[in-house]
């Protein structure tokens, strides 16, 4: 018996194509488009499609991201085994994180859930749409896949959401996990896992699933990125802008100039700053103890995303101040303690 796996699709290169009085080319191609090129699929799952919206990546919210992980919710009720989306490969890093956050907050990670998309649009030649989305739905036809959460499969390799970033605008090869590592890769047509199941260590209460629901389309958590001798007036604007947190996108090891640092404790005072570095790797918090450093930050009120990348941290913060009843900064920090 095959298994039942449901192909969603939000739109991205994968599905887009051009019209002759158009320049360049759009979402436009369905769920059934994308599978009806594919006929191996069937070789390995009962596929039921949806086209769920025909968006370019970075018009995803967290909105449609929470309507998605509810039709996942409603799909499993109905007796399937696994799920494949396909998106735009620009937030691919951003909407994963989410999607998993979202779906351990709905205790709903025993399915696979597959994201994939493509680098090559289907009207140029060696387009790698198809051959993603048919690495996708072996993955997610895998019974050693349940229980892992949401994956990314992209160019023959297996992601974790936390880990993956994308890294050349337009490289076949531009996602990848370091410096940490792919949880797997599918070789010959078989999943093949290099690491047990790896959810991130978060103790989400479910009281957060009912506040996901009143998310909007838009959140106001920008992300600061510094180059040298800039002025903090951006810091001291956004400050006084209502925004509900801010991510820090310092340099090295979490490093900013004093103008800044000055800045950036005042706003921490009002709303939480989280220490994020432009630079991959953990972030220390014990090295540095000159002013504008991480001892220095981190003594005054902000908190270090630990591993987690600018967009990641803000992809969290943004979860975490999505409840009503307004989480302390010793919860928020609490949290991403779960990924130092
Ligand atoms: N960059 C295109 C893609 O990779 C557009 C998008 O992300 O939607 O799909």
């Amino acid at each position: 018996m095959k298994p039942k796996i449901t192909i969603y699709s939000l739109g991205g290169t994968i599905a887009m194509s051009n019209e002759s009085n158009q320049q360049g080319v759009a979402p436009r191609l369905t769920a059934d488009d994308l599978v009806k090129a594919i006929p191996q699929l069937n070789d390995h799952a009962e596929i039921e499609t949806n086209s769920f919206l025909k968006l370019a990546s970075a018009n995803l919210t967290f909105k449609h991201l929470i309507e998605l992980a509810h039709e996942i919710e409603q799909s499993i009720a109905r007796g399937k085994q696994g799920f494949v989306i396909t998106q735009g490969t620009d937030t691919i890093e951003e909407t994963a994180f989410a999607l998993q956050l979202i779906c351990q907050i709905k205790g709903i990670n025993q399915c696979p859930i597959v994201i994939t998309g493509a680098m090559r649009n289907p009207t140029q030649v060696s387009a790698d749409g198809s051959a993603n989305l048919l690495a996708a739905t072996i993955i997610a036809s895998s019974q050693e896949s349940n229980y892992r959460g949401v994956l990314v499969a992209f160019n023959d390799q297996i992601h974790l959401p936390q880990y993956i970033s994308k890294t050349h605008a337009s490289a076949l090869d531009t996602f990848s996990s370091a410096p940490y590592a792919n949880c797997g890769a599918i070789i010959e047509n078989q999943v093949k896992y290099f690491m047990p199941a790896h959810l991130p260590p978060l103790k989400l209460d479910q009281t957060l699933a009912d506040d996901l629901t009143t998310m909007g389309d838009e959140i106001d958590i920008p992300i600061l990125k510094p180059g040298i001798a800039e002025s903090p007036s951006l810091i001291e604007m956004v400050t006084d802008s209502g925004a509900v947190g801010v991510i820090l996108e310092a340099a090295g090891a979490g490093h900013i100039s004093v103008p800044w640092a000055t800045a950036i404790k005042a706003c921490a005072e009002k709303m939480p700053v989280i220490l994020a570095s432009r630079a991959k790797g953990y972030l220390p918090q014990n090295t540095y103890g000159y002013e504008g450093a991480e001892i220095d930050l981190l003594s005054h009120g902000l908190i270090s995303a630990g591993m987690l990348s600018p967009l990641k941290a803000r992809v969290l913060l943004a979860i975490l101040t999505s409840s009503k009843n307004k989480m302390s900064l010793n919860q928020i920090k609490t949290h991403f303690k779960a990924f130092e």
